[in-house]
């Protein structure tokens, strides 16, 4: 039997992690206008990501005999004024979701809900990674500022980013 509280907070979660989703879509929509395929697709895959995300949660809760309740998924922003301030808005993103999901282990460990902790524990885990990853990109196209032979490169590595 699962714990209402917790499953409440993770449908939310699942809502927060569809939402991130639709957000890097959108981010990769703006870097395709600007024909930044390397660009695109590294968004895309963390896009395609966050599906995931939401998709483990949703696994667990019918696992532990809960119910998943779906809800609407806001509207992200569509333009962005340059290159970096996506990875930029993706950093603060997953500073947001870090805090989230500390507040969802926060409420696992007050209601002792013992089954639940594992998998708290790789959303944490993850978290520490998603924030690597998008800081990481976001110094290194501070570091380029208007370099084009340097952009084309990123372009280039970002490009590799496959399913993980
Ligand atoms: Fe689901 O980790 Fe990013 O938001």
């Amino acid at each position: 039997m699962m714990n209402e509280k917790v499953m409440s907070a993770m449908n939310t979660q699942i809502n927060e992690e569809f939402y991130a989703a639709y957000l890097y879509l959108s981010m990769s929509a703006y870097y395709e206008s600007l024909g930044l395929a390397g660009f695109a697709n590294w968004m895309r895959q963390q896009s395609k990501e966050e599906v995931e995300h939401a998709m483990k949660f949703y696994d667990f809760i019918y696992e532990r005999g809960g119910e998943v309740a779906l809800l609407p998924i806001a509207q992200p922003k569509l333009k962005w004024e340059n290159i970096l301030e996506p990875f930029q808005d993706a950093y603060a993103h997953e500073q947001k979701v870090t805090k989230f999901i500390n507040k969802i282990a926060d409420l696992i460990y007050q209601e002792k809900d013992y089954a639940s902790q594992t998998l708290i524990q790789w959303y944490i885990d993850e978290q520490i990674e998603e924030e690597k990853s998008t800081l990481e990109i976001c110094d290194a196209l501070k570091m380029i500022g208007d370099d084009k032979a340097a952009i084309y490169m990123l372009n280039k590595q970002l490009g590799k980013r496959i399913e993980d």
